[in-house]
């Protein structure tokens, strides 16, 4: 049986990253947030126009909004779990200001710190709703995704409208499936290669 939060079922990140990356066909940049958000798109399958933030939590959307205000060509994801989102908020202010039409915000909302031990996050314990905080900060765009169908409508939507959008998933616990190789410098370089690289 699955399991629900409210209305929303609760997903599994490994899966729908797959999913996400399946179907990215026109050379997208997604960045990664630190550990499981990477290291399940690592899993997906390394692509030359992934960044994978190996360090610092709440870099994934801010990295990937210069990404956006440079290419505006392309489409620029950005994968972040809920306590990252949490320590770097004002991210979504910035995003809203500057209007950034070809960013797409994933949060992967598990209620935990997980890879440092499962502390709740603010998500979980004061029923913070991050997707709210994003429409709120500006972002018209930002909804929950209640179901894996939703989810893809709502990536769909996001391949094929302006944004900025932010797309809400309440994941499971299970921690990342695989780990990034830790080689930062090579990252860079593959992935400033392939920004330079035309949409
Ligand atoms: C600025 C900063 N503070 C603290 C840490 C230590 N740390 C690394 S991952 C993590 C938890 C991340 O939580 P979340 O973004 O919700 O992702 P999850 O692990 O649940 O997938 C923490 C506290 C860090 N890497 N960077």
């Amino acid at each position: 049986m699955t399991d629900t939060i409210g209305n929303l079922h609760v997903m599994n990140r490994a899966a729908l990253t797959k999913r996400l990356v399946a179907g990215l066909h026109n050379r997208e940049a997604v960045v990664g947030g630190i550990g499981n958000s990477n290291w399940d798109l690592w899993g997906a399958g390394h692509r030359p126009e992934n960044f994978y933030m190996l360090g610092s939590m709440g870099l994934a959307v801010p990295i990937a909004m210069g990404v956006a205000l440079a290419q505006p060509a392309r489409r620029v994801f950005a994968l972040e779990g809920d306590g990252s989102l949490l320590m770097q908020l004002g991210c979504l202010s910035t995003v809203a200001a500057q209007g950034v039409k070809n960013l797409v915000v994933i949060l992967w909302d598990n209620g935990i710190y997980q890879i440092t031990g499962g502390q709740g996050t603010p998500s979980a314990a004061a029923r913070t709703d991050l997707v709210a905080i994003a429409r709120a900060s500006g972002i018209a765009n930002a909804a929950w995704a209640a179901d894996e169908a939703e989810f893809d409508a709502l990536v769909a939507r996001a391949l094929t409208t302006d944004g900025p959008h932010v797309i809400g998933v309440k994941t499971d616990s299970e921690p990342g499936r695989t780990q990034t190789d830790r080689d930062p410098i090579r990252f860079r370089e593959s992935f400033m290669r392939a920004m330079a690289e035309a949409v």
